[in-house]
């Protein structure tokens, strides 16, 4: 009939127009798409659908001799895009506390994808995450998740139609511990405190590097990339503040007034030697206030045990370093 060789002719031209919008290189490269007739009832094998997922309850999860062949293509409406055609197998991952998850697909089967979700069915855009790909392995990596209910499917873009083997690992991502709270200025630890007027610090111990003293224009004129470590002391207009520190890398230090313009406030610097040379600052207060030493080395990320030796006024009703109670004025 005319009538229907018309909108036959529309159909093709339509479906011709999709086509050569959405051609990208990965559909030039995987050629035709084959399709597994989507299942209609629900399988009844663990891990063949939403109904029925394979549960994992506790991490590290290493789930070997996996497939999803046999499992039935029961989702290929998700934010797996071309991948969801092939067959499908459904984990749940429970989860009891907020957890940082690396999840792993190991195969040598190629166009495969995988999603994570917090919905089953998968959500057809906006899954948490997903990755999908020719060939590799696959990895959704550091996702913190809250606590409860995940869904994890696998799926092809056909041909393959499944995923003949494969290994499922899930592991949580355990956070190295925070730094040290004197890492930054408003954890500087008073000087003061101390009952020794020599002590150490392990810059490599979780410190990092926040402060850079600047170029040649800087206070100690070199960059400061080092890890640094934050003191403080207060000291009245016209006392004297003398610090040292030595260590195996290429050290520097230097005294700041305003950490948040470290560069811009800095009274002091010392990077004058290469490894283990000493370095030191001397510095008479023009004013009285609060004054951070920054304990620092040249080299991007550069750390070590550092020896600090600070001599400086100490207060008279707290004597506590024995061979420096003078004050300096
Ligand atoms: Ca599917
Ligand atoms: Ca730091
Ligand atoms: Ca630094
Ligand atoms: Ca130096």
């Amino acid at each position: 009939m005319k009538t229907g060789n018309l909108m036959l002719a529309i159909l093709m031209i339509l479906g011709l127009a999709v086509a050569a919008s959405a051609m990208d290189k990965d559909e030039a490269l995987h050629g035709p798409t084959a399709y597994v007739p989507e299942a209609t009832s629900p399988m009844l094998i663990t891990g063949g659908d939403c109904t029925d997922p394979i549960v994992i309850s506790s991490l590290p999860a290493n789930l070997t001799g996996q497939t999803n062949c046999g499992y039935g293509n029961s989702y290929s409406a998700t934010c797996l895009g071309s991948y969801d055609g092939g067959e499908d197998v459904m984990y749940r991952l429970d989860l009891a506390v907020e957890t940082t998850v690396d999840i792993v697909l190991t195969t040598t089967s190629t166009w495969t994808g995988m999603l994570l979700d917090n919905n089953c069915p998968p959500d057809a855009s906006g899954c948490i995450a997903f990755v999908t790909g020719s060939s590799g392995n696959k990895t959704l990596a550091d996702k913190t998740l809250a606590a409860g209910s995940y869904w994890i499917m696998i799926d092809t873009w056909p041909t393959p139609n499944c995923i003949p083997t494969f290994s499922l690992s899930i592991t949580e991502d355990v956070p190295p511990p925070p730094p040290p709270a004197n890492d930054v200025c408003a954890g500087a630890i008073d000087l003061q405190s101390f009952d020794t007027n020599v002590f150490t610090v392990d810059l490599c111990a979780g410190y990092t590097n926040n402060y850079d003293a600047g170029g040649t224009a800087g206070c100690t004129g070199y960059t400061t990339a080092g890890k640094d470590a934050t003191y403080k002391i207060y000291l009245d207009a016209g006392e004297n503040l003398t610090a040292s520190m030595v260590s195996a890398h290429d050290s520097a230090l230097w005294l700041v007034t305003d950490c948040a313009a470290a560069a811009a406030t800095c009274v002091a610097g010392a990077d004058d030697t290469l490894a283990n040379g000493i370095e030191t600052i001397s510095y008479s207060a023009a004013a009285a206030g609060w004054y951070y030493l920054i304990i620092d080395g040249y080299g991007t990320d550069a750390c070590n045990v550092a020896t600090v030796t600070i001599d400086a006024p100490v207060a008279n009703e707290n004597y506590q370093w024995g061979g420096v109670k003078a004050m300096f004025k």
